[in-house]
């Protein structure tokens, strides 16, 4: 697979063209490359470069606004593939996924629960701005094996930590895990909050799960 297409792809995500990076996700099915691979290795690296831009101020909201929808509108032609590429196996345990309230950010959350799903997990995704509650309602009502908390903002991280609570309260502890991700989120975090396990991404969080429901 030439990096020149991969470079291509992390551009359709930096100039915020829709169109264009859904043509390109579909070029790289057309080609046989491994959906993940364009994924990580082509738009993400366009995501990341608008991440890193806006944070110094070059770039503003409506281009990270675009660069989102474009990235959404690539994951979305290549999540079917994702899917179909994970076979058919028994369920390997229940999780229930979503990203913290006050934090609408959803597409590496939502990669993640499409990695679980396609590996056999039975997935339970809650959406974005997730009360904490909902978060431990849910576990309860599912039998869920693992919590999957996502957070992108160093200001809503603290509410993972709250979600661990709130399993807890519910007398849900230890038996059901919780791991946690998100950009600013770090292993000595997820130690701090009492969570169970932490990834830097879907490929670590899909070992994650199986290492968890592993006991
Ligand atoms: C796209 C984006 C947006 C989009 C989100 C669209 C959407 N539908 O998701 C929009 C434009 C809406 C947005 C809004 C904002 N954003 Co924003 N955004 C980003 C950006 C550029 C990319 C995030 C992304 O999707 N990455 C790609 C995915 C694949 O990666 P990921 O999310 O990290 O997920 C992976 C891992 O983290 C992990 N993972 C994720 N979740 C979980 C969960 C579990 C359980 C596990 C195990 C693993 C795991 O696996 C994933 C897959 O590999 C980041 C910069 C960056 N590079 O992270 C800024 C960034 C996160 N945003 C930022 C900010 C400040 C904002 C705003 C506050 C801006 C504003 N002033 O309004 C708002 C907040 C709105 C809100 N209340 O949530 C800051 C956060 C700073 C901080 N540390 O708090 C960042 C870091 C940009 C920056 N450098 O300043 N944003």
């Amino acid at each position: 697979m030439s990096q020149e297409l991969y470079d291509v792809m992390a551009q359709s995500i930096i100039d915020g063209e829709v169109e264009e990076a859904s043509l390109l996700a579909e070029r790289a099915i057309a080609e046989g490359i491994d959906p993940l691979a364009a994924i990580n290795e082509g738009f993400v690296k366009g995501l990341d470069h608008v991440g890193e831009e806006f944070g110094c101020g070059e770039m503003f909201l409506p281009d990270l606004v675009l660069a989102a929808e474009a990235m959404k509108a690539a994951v979305a032609v290549l999540e079917p593939e994702l899917e179909r590429t994970g076979q058919e196996r028994a369920v390997l345990g229940r999780v229930v996924i979503g990203t913290v309230s006050g934090d609408i950010h959803d597409i590496g959350k939502t990669l993640v629960a499409t990695m679980l799903s396609a590996s056999g997990f039975q997935v339970y995704d809650l959406g974005v701005d997730v009360d904490v509650a909902a978060f431990a309602q849910k576990a309860r009502e599912v039998n869920a094996d693992i919590v999957g908390v996502s957070s992108l903002l160093t200001t809503t991280m603290v509410k993972q930590r709250d979600v661990v609570e709130a399993l807890e309260d519910l007398g849900l502890r230890p038996r059901v895990k919780v791991m946690v991700g998100g950009a600013p989120v770090t292993h000595s975090w997820a130690a701090e909050i009492g969570a169970d396990g932490y990834s830097e991404d879907a490929m670590g969080a899909v070992q994650l799960a199986k290492a968890l429901v592993a006991g």
